[in-house]
Order: structure tokens, then sequence, then C-alpha cells
């Protein structure tokens, strides 16, 4: 099954925050040097192509000052070209001088950029790398598009690094695939940005996910494994969130004293993440258990996880129990990193009370925590779906019968989503190679709002274009489908690729000015499309 994007050009936003990506050797060690990265990378034909520059110099990317990609031959798909553009930061940062404030900055460069990229990439220090990548996956609301973290643990300025081909490959994946999730690439593997820590100080294969298989394997071939990636299911606009509040983490050691705990936990802290023995446990001492209550009880929020890195907390032992009577929610297979990180999310949201923050912490929130149960395989799916979504035409020939006839029969697809969401979920973001379409493409263009509500709610993707460089909402405009336009819209989708890059927009929005088709100009308003005022009475 084909879940690529075969349009040839994507457009992809590099947020260069530091690292050792980027560092050259100084009086006092390794320190990032400015402009070396984007020199580098411009004198590189791997990572810039002059001939594909100047081929397409008169397209309306090219005031960007964008670097351009030679076409790629990635898992056989179509050739295509990934065009770049890099925010370096001022000063570049080692990654160990960075703070929750640095996270925000990120949060808010992507959203202020969001519809002009079809993904982004963090180019960042590994010290901290996964703090950040666990940061963001909470501070990205109803992400749509595909969001990488990586950097290196050699420069690009030694002849042997990993900086080629940790850069190259997240440039890769974030130009060929949707992957709506905040990741981080590294060594020739994607995972998933809440589930890593850095292991290594010194191997290339620095990072690991213990409790969670990573998403995107880079071998020979680039294998996604799409059963694992998350899908929207919920009508949202994207949106950064960004505040962050006062919280720490404390690892437990034989011997330690209340006094230390009752001074990590005086206020303001607001939220505390322990890190204990085993599978959740910690010394039944009086003392320390009081300094632990006192503090639940003045609304401190207080999460055990496992210091070991594999595996999770439970209430196995009654060393462990002891925790949990005290009000101290069980923080599952977390890492560190993600527990603190989300901790600190949830805290600051002014309409949770803490109540609900204690039980959002034990809740999976972007697939940051396993739910106990859900180690179990995934159910093969119900033969009565196989039957209705077989194969790419199967999923196809139904959404077109069932958008055209504008039945309400579509909620046969969300209610096979909800019985099995990952095959399902694969299923309606499949693309015929033909045309490059999925099947959200057909029922917009057919204007079939209960086929594109199904379709969405069981993980459809907006952002998906077709062979030609068209979006779902680009048809339904096109198609004066007024109802779907509203639709995709509030589920985040914006026009984008060769729907504003080919002038199709600007011509058909001129020609409806020009026979005054006040309808049509108001479904491409919705749409985003730009109307110059002078435009609409010329
Ligand atoms: N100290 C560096 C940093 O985190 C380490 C690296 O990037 N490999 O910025």
């Amino acid at each position: 099954m084909e879940l690529s994007q075969p349009y040839d050009e994507s457009k992809v936003l590099i947020i260069y925050t530091g690292g050792t990506i980027g560092m050259l050797v100084g009086h006092q060690g390794y320190v990032p040097e400015p402009y070396f990265l984007t020199e580098t990378l411009f004198s590189q034909h791997r990572f810039h192509d002059p001939l594909e520059e100047s081929l397409f110099s008169h397209s309306s990317s090219a005031h960007l000052h964008s670097l351009v990609t030679p076409r790629t031959t990635a898992s056989g798909q179509m050739g295509k070209r990934i065009r770049y553009v890099i925010l370096e930061w001022n000063p570049l940062l080692d990654s160990s001088n960075m703070e929750p404030d640095d996270w925000v900055r990120i949060a808010t460069e992507i959203e202020l950029n969001y519809s002009t990229f079809d993904a982004f990439i963090v180019l960042h220090g590994t010290d901290t790398m996964s703090y950040t990548s666990s940061a963001l996956s909470f501070l990205l609301e109803d992400l749509g598009k595909t969001v990488i973290v990586t950097g290196a643990q050699i420069p690009l300025s030694r002849l042997r690094n990993d900086a080629v081909d940790n850069l190259l490959g997240a440039l890769t994946i974030a130009g060929h695939f949707i992957i709506p999730e905040v990741c981080l690439f590294f060594n020739h593997t994607l995972y998933r940005g809440n589930r890593v820590y850095k292991f290594s100080s010194n191997d290339l294969n620095a990072f690991d996910s213990p409790n969670f298989a990573p998403l995107v394997h880079v071998g020979i071939e680039i294998t996604v494994d799409w059963n694992n990636v998350i899908r929207q299911t919920g009508l949202r606009r994207f949106k950064a969130h960004k505040r962050n509040s006062n919280v720490a983490t404390l690892r437990l050691f034989p011997g330690i004293t209340a006094a230390t705990v009752r001074a990590f936990l005086a206020p303001p802290m607001r939220g505390l993440i322990l890190e204990t023995f085993g599978a959740g446990n910690a010394p039944q001492r009086a003392d320390l258990l009081e300094a632990l209550k006192d503090a639940c009880d003045r609304g401190v929020v207080i999460v055990t996880i496992s210091q070991c890195s594999k595996g999770t907390v439970s209430a196995d032992y009654e060393t462990g129990r002891g925790l949990l009577k005290l009000g101290i929610v069980p923080g599952g297979d977390m890492t560190p990193e993600c527990a603190l990180t989300k901790l600190g999310y949830l805290l600051s949201k002014p309409d949770l009370s803490v109540a609900q923050v204690r039980t959002l912490m034990g809740t999976p929130l972007r697939g940051e925590l396993t739910q106990p149960g859900n180690n179990i395989p995934k159910a093969a799916a119900q033969p009565d779906i196989e039957d209705a979504l077989d194969t790419i035409q199967g999923v196809l020939s139904q959404v077109v019968r069932l958008s055209s006839a504008r039945t309400t029969a579509a909620p046969k697809i969300g209610a096979a989503a909800r019985r099995n969401s990952a095959v399902v979920g694969n299923m309606v973001n499949c693309i015929d190679p033909a045309s490059g379409r999925a099947p959200l493409h057909v029922a917009a263009m057919n204007g079939s709002t209960a086929c594109v509500n199904a379709l969405l709610e069981a993980g459809a993707l907006v952002h998906l274009r077709d062979a030609l460089g068209h979006t779902a909402l680009y048809y339904a405009a096109r198609q004066g489908h007024e109802s779907v336009v509203d639709i995709l819209v509030i589920a985040g989708a914006n026009l984008g690729g060769s729907d504003v890059e080919g002038g199709f927009v600007t011509l058909i929005v001129k020609k409806a000015v020009h026979s005054q088709d006040d309808r049509a100009l108001r479904v491409w308003q919705k749409a985003g499309a730009e109307i110059q005022q002078n435009e609409r009475k010329d």
C-alpha cells in the first residue's frame, strides 16, 4: 500500500537551535559556529543542487532563499526534491543551555510557519534532545504535519561524522511522509519523540526507546510502521501551547532524608516526578512518607516513574502501593524526560484542576505511555471491514459510492475505524498510485460532508496532496462544496503546494471575480485563498 506523497516537491523548515552538528573546536572545546552549517550545506551537492534551483528559480517559493536537494528515489517512489529553509538561532546553543522557554520558542516558530511548510526539522544538541522532543510533543496540539528533532554526535566539520546521515535521513522522511507526530531521528531510526532517552555519550547509536518500537527504520528501504503512527481523529486545528510550569525531578536513593524531600517540595514547586526503585517502590520510613503526603495534600502533583529505563511502575509490591495510597500518581512506563515535560505542560493549563492533572498524567495524550492491556497484539481486521476496505481500489470505490450517493451511509467507515483504528487509519490514507489521490480527495470532490466527516474521524490526513500537488480542500473549494470546505478548515486544512504555487487558485478566483460569482468567491475565501479587495470589483 502506498502511503507516501507523490507530489514532486516538499517544503521543509529547519529550525537550527545549535548542538554538535554545527560545532567547531574553539579555545574551550566544541562550540556552535554561526552560519557554518548553512554554508557547508549550500556547498554540498547532496544538500543543495544548484541545477534544481535554477530550474525553479521562477517559482513563487524562490524568495524564501531556500536550499533544494537533488531528486530522491527513496523506497522506489518517484523522485522528489526537498526545498528547505534554515531558520538559524542567534546565538546558537549547546543543548545543555536550553530552557523550557526555548521549547516554547520552537513551538511558536512552528506555529508561525505552519501553513507555509509541509514538515519541520529541529536541529538540536543531543544532550537535552529528548527533553525537547518530549516537550514539543505536548506543546504542539492537534499536530497534522511531521516534526523531526535531530542532531549529531560528531560535527559536520569532521570528515567522518553522523551529521550527514542524520540530517539527510530526517529530510528524506520529512519530505516523503506525513507522520503527524513529534519524532526524533538518530542513527537510521525514527522514534516517537516522547519515548526516547539519550543512553550513550559516545556511540553514534545514542538514543533508545525501550518501551515503544521505532516508527521508521531507514535501511535500503524506508520502512514506516503505519500501525503505530498516531493520526488525529478529532476535528481540531493545530495550535501551539506557549506556557510551562514549575516542576522538578527527584531521584530516590537509599538513605534519602525527609528534610531533602521537604526542601524539594517547598513552594513554588507545583509538581514532582519521583524516580522510584524498580517497579515503583520506595522506602516506607514514616518521616519520608509524611513529607510526601503533606505535599500531596497541599495540591502538589507527584508522579512516580521507574529508575529502570525499561518497564513500568506497578502496585505489585507493598513498597509501591504505599506511595499510591498517599495520592501519588503512577506514571506507567513514561521516560523521566517525558513525565517531567508532560507535568509542566498540564500544570500550565489554567483551566485544569489538580485532580484533572493527576488523572491526565496517567492517561496517554500523545502515545507517551502504554496503558495496561495495550501490549497485546492488535486484533486482525474484522471480515466485514476487510470486505469493504480490501484494496486501494476497494476503498476508493467505496468512498466514491458512499460520497456520490450523498447518503448517510458513510459512517460505516467511521464505525469500522472505531473497531480497528490502526487498520482503517491506514486504509483511509491509502493512495491511488495513478492519481495520487486519497479517499479524502474523492469524498471532498464529491461534496459528501458525511463521508468527509467519517474519513476524518477515521484518521484521514488533511494535508495529503495528489499527483498534481492538490489538497482535498482545493477540490472541495473548486467544486463549490461549501460545507465540506468548512469541515476541512475546522480539521486544520489549508491550501498549499500547487494549490497556491501553480497559480491555479489565483486564476480561478480571477475568473469568479470576472463572472461576479459571489458564492464561489465566498467558498474560496473560506478555504483561505487571498482575494485582493481590488480584485473583487474590477
Ligand atoms: N553538547 C552537545 C549538545 O547537546 C552534544 C551533542 O549535540 N552531541 O549541544
